[in-house]
Parts: C-alpha cells; sequence; structure tokens
C-alpha cells in the first residue's frame, strides 16, 4: 500500500482509516501531539489520526494541515483499519443491495435528507465500516449544475442511500456555474474532475446529470474496464437504448481514462454535443466503450421546461464534424476557470464556478 503513489494518496483516509481512542496508549506516546517538526523533517507517518479535520490531509514541511482549510492539523492517532484488523474488502455486489425500485419524486430539505442519512460526513462523503473498499470503489460522483434546486434535492434523497447501499468510498460534488453565461455542462464536469482530485485521489469518476435518478442499485457506481454509460435505459424512453454509442447523462470513468481522453470538449455552451463528443473521444483513443445492461442501467427522467439558460446549441453539429481534430487541444489540456467558492455542505462538496462564457 505504501509504495503506491504520492505522499497524498498514501495518507489519506480512503484505505479505511479510522479514529481509535483506546487501547493504543503505546502509539499514542509516539504519535500524539505530532504537529510537525522544528528540524523540518516531517515523516507524515502513515497511521495517523486527526482530531479536527474531515477532509483530505496534505503533509508539508510543519506538518500536516487540511487541503481545504489550510488550517494545520491536530493530530492524535490513525491505524489502518485494514492493517490492524484485518477488514475483508468490501465486495462489488454486497448483500446491502435491494435491486430495483420505485424512486422517490419527493423535494425534502436539505437538512431533512442529511438527518435521514447520519453516515453521510460533511462534504457529501461515506466510507463503509466494515470492509476496506477496492481501488475501483472509490469514486468521485460530479453533478454539473445550475438553477435547479428542486432537482437536487430529489436527486439528492435518491442518490445518498443508493450509494451507500452500494459500499462505495464515495464523495458528492456540486459544480455550480456561476453567472447567467450559457450552461455549459462539459466544462463544468472537467472542473469537477480537476477539483475533486485536488482534495483527494480519486481513480474513479461518475459524472451526474442533476435530473436522472437510478432506479437499480445493481448499477454499480464504479469503474469497469473501461468508460461506460450508466443511464442506458431511461424511463422517458420506455427503457429502450437511446441510440446507438450515446453517452450522455451519467457515465462513469477511472481518473486514467478521463486524462487519456482528455476529458469533456469545453467548446460546447449550451444544450446537445458536448456526450456525442466525448463518446467520440473513448471510442478514438480508447477503442471502446460500454454500456450497463438495459436491466439495470434504469433511470427516471425528471421533468423541466425548456431551460432559458441552456438553449439547444445550433454549432454542435458542425463541433462534432471537426470533434477528432480538437482532441487534443480542447479538454483537460486547454481548461480555464475560477473557482469562486469551495464549501463542505452536509450532502456535498459545492464548488460555484467561473467558467466565462461562450468565446
Ligand atoms: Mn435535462
Amino acid at each position: 500500500m505504501l509504495s503506491d503513489g504520492t505522499l497524498s494518496s498514501r495518507i489519506s483516509v480512503n484505505r479505511g482509516i479510522i479514529i481509535i481512542l483506546c487501547c493504543t496508549v503505546s502509539l499514542l506516546t509516539v504519535f500524539s501531539n505530532f504537529t510537525g517538526s522544528p528540524d523540518n523533517h516531517v515523516r507524515c507517518p502513515p497511521l495517523l489520526v486527526s482530531l479536527d479535520a474531515n477532509g483530505a490531509f496534505v503533509c508539508n514541511a510543519s506538518g500536516y494541515y487540511d487541503a481545504l482549510t489550510q488550517r494545520p492539523l491536530r493530530l492524535l492517532i490513525f491505524y489502518d483499519k485494514n492493517d490492524v484488523m484485518n477488514l475483508p474488502l468490501c465486495d462489488v455486489k454486497p448483500a446491502t443491495l435491494i435491486g430495483r425500485r420505485n424512486v422517490s419524486l419527493e423535494a425534502h430539505s436539505e437538512e431533512d435528507i442529511a438527518a435521514d442519512n447520519p453516515k453521510v460526513l460533511r462534504g457529501g462523503r461515506y466510507r463503509p465500516s466494515g470492509c476496506v473498499p477496492r481501488q475501483r470503489l472509490r469514486v468521485a460522483v460530479i453533478v454539473a449544475y445550475r438553477d435547479r434546486q428542486e432537482h437536487l434535492q430529489i436527486l439528492l434523497n435518491n442518490l445518498h442511500p443508493f450509494l451507500q447501499r452500494q459500499q462505495l468510498d464515495y464523495t458528492v460534488f456540486l459544480v455550480e456555474q456561476a453567472g447567467n453565461a450559457t450552461f455549459n455542462r462539459g466544462k463544468l464536469f472537467n472542473v469537477g474532475f480537476v477539483e475533486a482530485n485536488k482534495l483527494r485521489e480519486y481513480p474513479c469518476f461518475v459524472f451526474h446529470d442533476v435530473d436522472l435518478l437510478p432506479e437499480n442499485d445493481a448499477n454499480a457506481y464504479s469503474c469497469p474496464q473501461y468508460p461506460t454509460l450508466l443511464s442506458s435505459a431511461m424511463e422517458k424512453n420506455k427503457y429502450r437504448p437511446i441510440y446507438a454509442d450515446y453517452f450522455g447523462g451519467v457515465v462513469s470513468f477511472s481518473s486514467r481514462h478521463f486524462r487519456q481522453v482528455n476529458g469533456f470538449p469545453n467548446l460546447y455552451w449550451g444544450w446537445g454535443g458536448e456526450d456525442d463528443d466525448l463518446s467520440l473521444r473513448v471510442r478514438t483513443r480508447l477503442g471502446k466503450l460500454l454500456q450497463e445492461p438495459a436491466d439495470t442501467g434504469q433511470y427516471t427522467m425528471l421533468k423541466h421546461e425548456k431551460d432559458a439558460g441552456n438553449p439547444v446549441n445550433p454549432q454542435r453539429f458542425k463541433l462534432l464534424n471537426a470533434a477528432a481534430k480538437r482532441f487534443e487541444t480542447d479538454g483537460l489540456s486547454s481548461l480555464s476557470y475560477s473557482v469562486v467558492k469551495l464549501e463542505r455542505k452536509p450532502l456535498y462538496t459545492w464548488i460555484l464556478v467561473d467558467i466565462g462564457q461562450p468565446g
């Protein structure tokens, strides 16, 4: 475990680290009051603990600090449950799954949803307690968003219980476009990818529309061999396939593959096209994309009026025709934005972002 990756991933809490306050007297002696060392040689032990952190721990010369708040952390004791208690790896199909069920279309307040999901940590994170999530079960769920409060509430009310039943180590990120410029779904997803990875390294990403509700928890929000269309069967389409190589709605990507295709295109402002561009990127670069089988990829789409901030993009066919020429130059490699606000809300990490306007 210690050999993989960077310091921040090494010490990140996603290896099933928990706090213990008893039975650890000897360890306590070793690590208590560890807040850095005067000689600038911080070892940032892999087994440690924080009293006041709820986020990504990063080590620098003066000790650990919280990546989000930039505050130094008071460390007590951490240990890796996997090492100490020999916990099993989480099952890919855990016994907590219930299969298909009707989604709830009720819009509860975020406070009520948080109360109904007491195991969800601030920032919209959950970690299973009885098992250690495999690498591909550590997931950032990115929701592109603007001005759909009711849809958001309905989504969160369905999504949190759904994801917990899947025994994932997950965090929900809400990436909200600031201002009134035309909506840009692809760019918001790119921002979510970059910002989430700054807070913690996520091996797996799910990019999620706010108005799609998964119906079947056998539809795993994790990362199989290739990028996968999770929303393969929509109720409004009588659960039939949308069209060949459709890749919109809800898709999953390993971080590695998302980087390999240079992410979403940034150039599609308004409705349509960015998903087909992404589909093309995946098929060209990676050779194939997967689709969740129709008997598990069922979704309910929330109804909404035509969205004035997200008009159909008349440029989309023109852009798509020349899409292959832009894979290298348009995407993660050309992404520019500025974060207006980043805040850990009870049910999600909220990223309000200025992505500019159509240029
Ligand atoms: Mn929609």
